[in-house]
């Protein structure tokens, strides 16, 4: 049987945009749209061939954009739909392909469909949503949203509620409803006709719910329960996948990556692969290795080894190896800088630091994705009250933290470690500017890595193998495609460590090469 796998986008080397914080081109302290085109010059240099922008589309930016009020027009602080499509045309004929931010578990509050559905409840629109009435004088359930609170909100003057997973201007789409749906695929087939070349598919393990109990045991002092397991990666979901597949995915040839939190190993086939919806998505069981957990409380802080760690990523990469295909990452709009998040540190965040971070996750087996500032090593910053936090969840988070017993001063710590504000800090040109002209930058290094990427076909087609015998704080694992294999070993350790009986050819490092040692946060690449 011929397979039907999607094997779109594996030679990608995808690079994050969020756009409020990447280059800002009129001078109102705010990136834009001209600002990216600006720096396509700049992005082409690096090496990436697509780019993911964060959501531009209308809204009244509640969540940062992921509370679309409409899908067919530009928020106006980013600009038009004109420098959007001057934007696809520039980075087209620089061989940079877009992929759009897609989000389609919930919209705006300020959406036409929700306000035409609270506006009139028998309207069509009503059932775009999830409305429940009052029980007994309460709310259906004490579900706790992902950003804190109640996942219901009581509408105005009547007993009704709304459903919101994330935030209560982010009211979830009823996706039992077929109308509903095709609407979005429409939608979905209007942005590939524009030029690009597929989406990051948000929050997608979220469309199904399973909203039946209405008590549950709390798991904080606000008497409420985490809403992951009646959210996210409930059963029934593979319906909506495959349809969305069939509809719009495979027709239009879209190159997509899904963001879908916590699914079980077992539930790869429903996202990736033969059966899958989506071209690769990213495995998030290796991100959040320093909380304990699955309620992602961020004052629930665990101590963790780069042993651990480094088991969670083979993990990972052994699994999706066995389904489909991933997109790498040790950074998004969602998590805090790297080095601070794996060397917590100030003396150890240094250029080896982040250098030997980006030569661990790059050349694993999965289409590598660099997050903006990542290529230069940008640090988290510290903030010293939790009114200089724009992020939504940052607040939510404190509020939960101090529910739960937490001081205010505690609270603010867990929140500065965690804060989605580090990684949405504006971009430093200046900086950007000294380390292209130096040898020794991390800058430097990121595009020594996307040359090689570019240049070894057996770091994109070659299996995936751990090698665990060079120590526990050695992160290594080799690549092999049948006729080339490629070993990376990546020291964590301070102390210098002795690496037996390897040789070859040595096609990267970060730092000069001792025969038969890596040095504290060495990384080197070697050709067997
Ligand atoms: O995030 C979805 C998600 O699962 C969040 O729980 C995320 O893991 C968390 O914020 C990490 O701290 C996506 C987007 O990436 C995020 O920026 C949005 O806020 C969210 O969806 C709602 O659209």
């Amino acid at each position: 049987m011929q397979s039907m796998e999607n094997y779109r986008g594996r030679e990608e080397i995808v690079y994050q945009v969020y756009p409020k914080s990447f280059c800002d081109s009129d001078g109102d302290d705010i990136g834009d749209l001209k600002g990216i085109t600006e720096k396509l010059g700049y992005l082409k240099d690096l090496g990436i061939t697509m780019l993911w922008i964060c959501p531009v589309y209308a809204s009244p930016m509640d969540d940062n954009g992921y509370d679309i009020s409409d899908y067919y027009s530009m928020n106006p602080m980013f600009g038009t739909m004109d420098e959007m499509e001057q934007l696809i045309h520039e980075a087209g004929r620089k061989g940079i392909k877009i992929m759009m931010d897609l989000v389609l578990n919930h919209t705006s509050d300020e959406h036409e469909w929700f306000r035409k559905a609270l506006a009139d409840p028998q309207s069509k629109y009503r059932d775009y949503y999830i409305f429940e009435t009052l029980q007994n004088g309460c709310p259906p359930s004490n579900l706790r949203s992902v950003f804190g609170g109640s996942v219901w909100e009581p509408v105005p003057g009547t007993d009704e509620y709304y459903f919101h997973s994330f935030s209560k201007k982010q009211p979830d789409l009823n996706w039992e409803n077929k109308e509903m749906r095709s609407e979005l695929y429409e939608m979905i087939r209007w942005w590939m006709n524009k030029g690009i070349a597929g989406f990051r598919v948000d929050a997608i393990n979220f469309i199904k719910k399973d909203l039946n109990a209405s008590v549950i045991k709390p798991d904080g002092k606000d008497g409420l329960a985490s809403c992951f397991p009646y959210t996210r990666n409930v059963e029934g979901i593979q319906k909506f996948l495959k349809e969305m597949r069939k509809e719009v995915f495979e027709p239009c040839g879209c190159i997509t990556v899904s963001e879908a939190v916590d699914v079980p190993y077992s539930e790869l086939g429903n996202y990736i692969g033969d059966q899958g919806c989506f071209s690769m998505m990213f495995d998030f069981h290796y991100t959040n290795f320093d909380l304990e957990g699955n309620d992602e409380k961020w004052h629930k802080r665990k101590d963790w080894t780069m042993e651990e760690f480094r088991e969670l990523l083979f993990e990972s990469q052994e699994e999706i190896q066995k389904t489909g295909w991933q997109g790498l990452f040790i950074e998004n709009h969602d998590q805090p800088r790297a080095v601070n998040k794996f060397f917590p540190f100030k003396e150890d965040q240094t250029y080896e630091a982040s250098t030997v971070l980006a030569g661990m996750y790059f050349f694993l087996r999965g289409t590598p994705f660099i997050y903006q500032g990542q290529e230069l090593g940008v640090k988290n910053v510290w903030r010293d009250s939790i009114e200089s936090f724009d992020d939504i969840e940052s607040r939510g988070q404190y509020e939960t933290a101090l529910s739960d017993g937490c001081t205010k001063e505690e609270a603010l710590y867990y929140i500065n470690l965690r804060s989605r504000d580090n990684a949405r800090q504006m971009i430093d040109w200046e900086e950007a500017g000294r380390q292209e002209n130096d040898k020794k930058s991390v800058l430097s290094f990121y595009k020594e890595m996307t040359a090689l990427r570019k240049r070894e076909s057996c770091l994109v087609q070659g299996s995936f193998k751990p090698h665990r015998e060079y120590g526990k704080d050695v992160v290594a694992y080799e690549r092999n495609d049948g006729f080339t294999r490629i070993l990376v070993l990546c020291n964590f350790s301070k102390i210098r460590q002795e690496i037996k009986n390897v040789d070859g050819k040595i096609l990267l490092s970060n730092q000069p090469v001792i025969q038969g040692f890596l040095e504290p946060f060495q990384v080197i690449v070697i050709k067997k």
